[in-house]
């Protein structure tokens, strides 16, 4: 018998997640049937995935955009399945609560039908991840895990609920109000502000060098802290790059920003960070991707480092001043401590002149009317189709790189998202972003090789009316492995190339067979027209763009090595 104002398990964990303003969640069916129904009469949309790991790339695009945990679950079988895709949100440090079944306690350890252990899956790619045992353990537990995702760094977590189907949490019963997150907390859930000691330390060091860069990162982009960089950076004439991550939290066509630095990018913004005598790295994880290897800038660089997490600090640049605390309000304060000094303005001017005479190097290719279309002239065409308030989701390999070199953004109200290493991410992630945003237009940037992956997802794209668009590169092939490929070969005419070629496939017609508009491109001049016919439609589009394998992404200018 029900006891008075109790709640089914399945009842308390709908409210409970409706109750946080949650407007969908990302699962493969069979798993928290009862829960799923609920959500019905809650106004939750319930996006049926083809795949668990797709589930969990749009749970993840999903939270990157609203800010807040995105939700996505499996049952038992497909349990290894969602933890794969947990990878990238790992990585990529997005708050996704996964939510598998597991079976009873009668059936472990006797050779049970589809199941191995879930702890050691989930693991490495989550901050906390317990088993939910009884229905009155899951009000603690999930409010658990929904904090701990949020909290900074964000990060996924996992329930994993007694039943296959996480059925016999649901069919138990709470007393305890439906309520996770009583002050609903977007990232950053909390705005720490450094030391004011530490503050002045960094003051000082900054005042006192000549050349200084600044290099933002995914913390300062989740702090939002991008006009505190524009104004240090123009306060102190340092020339500002950001991680690929970071890409257009400050608009990237202002004389101050460099680009990305690194090994996804461009020459500028290496030779420039490379340059500095002092580098301040804000909310920067100071990662291999982002320092070429702990090259750019070269590890005896004198480092401040303004990072929330204080176990970031100093972890790859030995010779580091520490500021703990959130990105945008402790660069408030380190602004404020700094004040106007007198600055020689020489160095922004040298890096403003490396990046124009960058541009202008490409203005050829940007401009070339010749076909197949070349991927300089698909991303400045995708520059000017985005609307100001647009958001762009690229793959990763030369996806990442064409669109983090090579596409511009405002700084002010457009959102560039990328893949964190995943490939075949974008597609479902955007699929995610833009439920997460139902007001703004949504932009995949894939190569083919990227978009094969979850190709079936066109099918969620039509069925649950997301009417994103996906510009895909197409030129037959991983474009990013063939030069690896042909080194490793010898360099010899054709050999090795069958490693990374396959099609050709019309794009376009698949689109059509899963009742999805799809867009051929074959011309550069047809571009324009099409990216806005596509971003103007009301449903999806798949725009398939037909280029060449051949020409190579731009690559990191790298320092000699003695
Ligand atoms: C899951 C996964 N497998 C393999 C890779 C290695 N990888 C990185 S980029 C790339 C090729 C991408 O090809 P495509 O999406 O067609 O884009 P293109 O390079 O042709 O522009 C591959 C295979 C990866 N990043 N992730």
């Amino acid at each position: 018998m029900s006891e008075a104002g109790a709640l089914t398990g399945a009842q308390w964990l709908a409210r409970a997640l409706a109750g946080t303003g949650l407007s969908h969640v990302f699962f493969v069916e069979s798993v928290l049937r009862r829960t799923l129904l609920e959500f019905d009469d809650l106004g939750v949309a319930r996006i049926l995935a083809h795949s668990e790991k797709a589930a969990a790339y749009m749970a993840d695009g999903y939270a990157r955009i609203a800010g807040k945990p995105g939700v996505c679950m499996a049952q038992s079988v497909g349990a290894a399945n969602l933890a794969a895709g947990l990878q990238d949100a790992w990585l990529g440090r997005s708050p996704v609560l996964a939510l598998t079944g597991r079976k009873e306690p009668s059936f472990q350890h006797r050779n049970s039908y589809q199941e191995i252990a879930h702890a050691p899956l989930f693991a490495p790619v989550t901050k906390f991840s317990a088993p939910v045992d009884t229905t009155a353990e899951l009000p603690r537990l999930l409010r658990h895990a929904w904090r701990a995702a949020l909290a900074d760094t964000p990060r996924p977590t996992h329930l994993d609920f007694n039943g296959l189907q996480g059925d016999v949490i649901e069919l138990g019963e709470t007393g305890e109000p439906p309520v996770i997150d009583p002050e609903a907390r977007r990232i950053p859930a909390h705005r720490p502000i450094a030391d004011p000691q530490d503050i002045e330390r960094a003051a000082a060091a900054l005042r006192a060098a000549r050349r200084v860069v600044i290099v933002a990162g995914e913390g300062a982009a989740a702090s939002k802290a991008g006009p505190e960089l524009m104004a240090l950076a123009a306060a102190i004439g340092a020339p500002i790059a950001t991680s690929l991550g970071a890409r257009g939290i400050v608009p990237t066509r202002d004389p101050l920003h460099i680009g990305v630095p690194g090994s996804y990018s461009a020459p500028p913004a290496n030779r420039i960070v490379h340059g500095a005598d002092l580098v301040l790295f804000v909310g920067c994880d100071t990662g291999d991707q982002v320092t070429l290897n702990w090259t750019i800038p070269p590890l005896a660089t004198k480092v401040v480092q303004i990072d929330a997490d204080p176990v970031e600090i100093g972890r790859s640049y030995p010779n580091t001043l520490s500021v703990v605390g959130d990105p945008k309000a402790s660069l408030a304060r380190l602004a404020e401590a700094i004040g106007r000094p007198a600055r020689d303005r020489g160095f922004a001017e040298e890096a403003a002149r490396i990046v124009a005479d960058w541009r202008a190097s490409m203005a050829p290719l940007v401009e070339d009317g010749r076909a197949p279309v070349r991927v300089e002239r698909l991303c400045a065409e995708v520059t000017k189709a985005l609307p100001t308030d647009g958001i762009l989701v690229a793959d990763t390999g030369y996806s990442g790189i064409w669109t983090g070199t090579m596409v511009d953004f405002n700084g002010a109200g457009q959102t560039y998202l990328r893949a964190a290493g995943s490939l075949g991410w974008s597609f479902p992630a955007a699929l995610g972003a833009q439920c997460a945003a139902p007001g703004r237009k949504v932009l995949c940037f894939t190569g083919d090789g990227g978009f094969y992956y979850h190709l079936a997802e066109l099918e969620t794209a039509r069925r649950c009316a997301v009417p994103l668009v996906v510009v895909v590169n197409n030129n037959s092939g991983f474009g990013q492995n063939l030069s690896g490929v042909r080194r490793i070969a010898g360099n010899r005419p054709g050999r090795g190339e069958a490693l990374v070629r396959f099609g050709p496939t019309d794009f376009a017609a698949v689109a059509k067979s899963f009742g999805v508009r799809g867009i051929r491109v074959e011309q550069p001049g047809e571009l324009g027209p099409a990216l806005g016919e596509a971003v103007a439609a009301g449903a999806p589009v798949v725009l398939d763009v037909l280029t060449d394998i051949e020409p190579r992404a731009p690559e990191p200018w790298a320092p000699e090595r003695r």
